[in-house]
């Protein structure tokens, strides 16, 4: 998979591409991240990427052109990326929308930045408005992130043990169990016995079961309604 990044903060994303599993994929070449600074297609002696809003009010907003220029320089070689702006007016990011980006052969990831963006940006150059979550942030570069490291876990060969990414949260529907290593004492806590019990079958169970009560415990809107109020264990105990 090809990822171009354009902001106007380039050298923040260096560190978090060469290191771990992102570096790893970038070496192996299962990952090719371009990181693209705005401001190389402004065409002012101010390399100027804002200006004051029409209509007044507060803030600076990001110039519509540079963007323009930018989107249409990157995507000018090769297949069309999917053009994703991050932003806290976009759809939520899950799992099932990872999935799908990791399908794609192309992603151009569009940080913002000051407080607002022109709105023919979205109108002309973005496929697809993202949020990583209910806040605001500075910027969309940590957002890009999360995307970049989120659906590279779901490129084939990228996670070691691709065991890793289907047990994981989510792909279930349901929260992680809880894990536990040595040593089997931590101040006066014991690692249930079943863990140490060497019978899978009851190990799964287990975790299949602890799994359930921390979804319905912390996360009851992950639960499909007929799982809501069932009971955890067929056998377990009449707790009313
Ligand atoms: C600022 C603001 C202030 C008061 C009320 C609403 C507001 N919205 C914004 C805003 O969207 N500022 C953005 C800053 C402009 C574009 C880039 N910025 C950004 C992206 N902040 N937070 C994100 C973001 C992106 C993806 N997921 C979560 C947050």
């Amino acid at each position: 998979m090809r990822v171009d990044v354009i902001t106007i903060f380039p050298t923040v994303f260096r560190e978090f591409l060469g290191a771990s599993l992102i570096g790893r994929a970038i070496a192996a070449g299962l990952l090719e991240i371009h990181v693209h600074d705005l401001r190389d297609y402004t065409d002012d002696p101010h390399r100027s990427v804002d200006d004051e809003p029409y209509g007044g009010g507060g803030g600076m907003v990001m110039k519509a052109e540079p963007w323009l220029h930018a989107v249409r320089a990157v995507c000018g070689d090769g297949p069309r990326p999917h053009r994703i702006l991050l932003s806290p007016q976009g759809e939520r990011l899950d799992d099932a929308r990872v999935r799908s980006l990791a399908g794609e052969e192309r992603l151009l990831l569009l940080c913002g930045r000051y407080e607002a963006i022109d709105e023919r940006v979205r109108m002309l150059v973005v496929d697809s408005e993202l949020s990583v979550g209910d806040y605001v942030l500075s910027g969309g570069e940590v957002p890009a992130m999360t995307v970049i490291e989120a659906v590279s876990r779901h490129i084939p060969g990228v996670v070691g043990r691709p065991e890793s990414v289907e047990n994981e949260s989510f792909r279930s529907g349901l929260l992680d169990h809880p894990h536990y290593t040595r040593p089997r004492t931590v101040e006066g806590i014991e690692v249930p016995d079943v863990l140490r019990s060497g019978d899978h079958a009851r190990i799964d169970a287990w975790r299949r079961e602890q799994a359930l009560k921390a979804t319905r415990r912390k996360r009851p809107d992950l639960l499909a309604g007929d799982m809501r109020g069932q009971e955890v264990a067929p056998k377990a105990p009449n707790r009313r």
